[in-house]
């Protein structure tokens, strides 16, 4: 016969080192009001996300035609679009300023709160109940659905065109699916997590999240909070700022668009794609260019010198991508959109629009604008910006400028404008 209290003492050290055994885990950092301090920032900062994340898809007036429309198996995930507005003029740099950046903000406290819930998700067995069973779904669909939005988000802003058409689809399915998740784990445990934060762990036996075996702590949980929140608000000020002129703008360094500002002249602010970039020539743009409008009066071919006789007008008004780096304001010059519309046939100058680039391929070549857009005295066709000529790569001989519209509804090198009958 062996010693049993030796052999016990062996294997309970071997159970240890098994994730399955709470046991494994000796972090005293861990516990409930660890984790209720971080999933109440998360419910916060997800609900803002995904708020700003449906209102920049209702932003593409994906309902008004199929060229805007870059998930047309939505289904009646599109039950709420509306007609994006178009004021006021910063509506979308704040909408989508929101979206990517709390966004961005929120990965250290996503990635603190799986690690403090890590135990729960390698406890065993892994269905003790059905009921457990949901739960441990809700939970892979949860995980995986931050992770998958965070990932492709993250992907779309650094390298833009990673997934080129498939992004929008991607990122809409797996936000739904994640909501749901999301909304049945906020309601079976966002009361557990009041009560903790406002009356404590009444006994220590009774918080699931804590160690059995603590090891000495090396940091407080304020400590470790106080970490999580560093690390967020470094992320904060090397992204946020790609939303503002001069210095935020050069400490955002983790972003396109962030960094020095492009040329100090007339055109020096951010551009998305260069002229060469999509395949825009000096002769797509040079004399023989052409401005073709079409609607109910007829088609008609106007040069550059024609637009330049109609009234011109100017508006101060932001590009705001939906990468969510933005301009501020830039003083455009042009002709205003809706007597574009009423010299093309509709007296009133308000009709849908679908411009067109002399771009050939790519994703955003052409956009489909709702007339409310189309009527607003400010949306232009800009032929010039802060003093001078477009340049080349901001769309010259003409492009779009409408108050409040995403980046991508701002086409340049404009060809071709129908009026109507979209
Ligand atoms: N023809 C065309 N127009 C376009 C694009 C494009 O790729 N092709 N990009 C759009 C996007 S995504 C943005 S954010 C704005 C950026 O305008 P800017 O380069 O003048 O800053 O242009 C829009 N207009
Ligand atoms: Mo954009």
């Amino acid at each position: 016969m062996g010693d049993p209290p030796r052999r016990t003492a062996r294997a309970r050290l071997r159970a240890r080192a098994i994730p399955s055994n709470p046991a494994f885990w000796r972090s005293p950092v861990r516990g409930v009001r660890f984790t209720a301090v971080l999933g109440l920032v998360l419910l916060a900062g997800i609900t803002v996300v995904f708020v700003t994340g449906l209102l920049s898809y209702a932003a593409y007036n994906p309902d008004l035609a199929a060229v805007n429309d870059k998930t047309p198996e939505k289904g009646w995930l599109g039950f709420y679009l509306f007609a994006w507005p178009t004021g006021p003029p910063w509506l979308y740099r704040l909408t989508q300023g929101l979206h990517v950046t709390v966004g961005v903000v929120l990965v250290p406290v996503v990635l603190a709160k799986l690690w403090s819930v890590i135990p729960k998700l390698f406890a065993l067995p892994p269905a003790a109940s059905p009921a457990r069973a949901l739960e441990r779904i809700s939970l892979l669909l949860l995980v995986g659905g931050v992770l998958f939005e965070l990932v492709t988000g993250v992907l779309n802003i650094q390298l833009e065109y990673l997934f080129p058409g498939s992004f929008y689809p991607l990122h809409f399915y797996g936000a739904w699916v994640f909501m749901a998740a999301f909304l049945a784990h906020v309601g079976l445990k966002l009361p557990r997590a009041l009560r903790v934060l406002r009356h404590g762990v009444t006994r220590p036996d009774t918080d699931e999240l804590a160690s059995p075996a603590p090891a000495e702590p090396t940091v407080s949980r304020r400590g470790a909070l106080a970490m999580v929140g560093a690390g967020s608000l470094l992320l904060l000020i090397t992204t946020g700022g790609r939303s503002f002129d001069g210095v935020p703008r050069r400490l955002a360094l983790l972003t396109p668009r962030g960094g020095a500002e492009p040329g100090s002249g007339p055109d020096g602010f951010q551009i998305n794609k260069t002229a060469a970039s999509v395949g825009v020539t000096a002769a797509d743009t040079g004399d023989g260019w052409r401005l073709t409008l079409v609607g109910p009066a007829g088609e008609f071919r106007l040069t550059r010198a024609h637009l330049l006789a109609m009234d011109q007008y100017d508006a101060a008004l932001p590009i705001a991508c939906v990468e969510g780096w933005s301009t501020s304001d830039q003083r455009w010059r042009g002709v205003r959109l809706r007597d574009l519309a009423v010299r093309a046939g509709h007296p009133d100058g308000a009709a849908d629009v679908l411009v067109e680039s002399v771009q050939r391929a790519g994703p955003f070549r052409t956009v489909a604008l709702r007339d409310n857009q189309v009527r607003d005295p400010r949306s232009l066709l800009a032929l010039g910006v802060n003093g001078a000529d477009l340049s080349l790569d901001h769309g010259y001989p003409a492009r779009v400028i409408v108050p409040a519209a995403p980046g991508v509804m701002n086409t340049k090198w404009v060809t071709r404008m129908t009026f109507g009958g979209l």
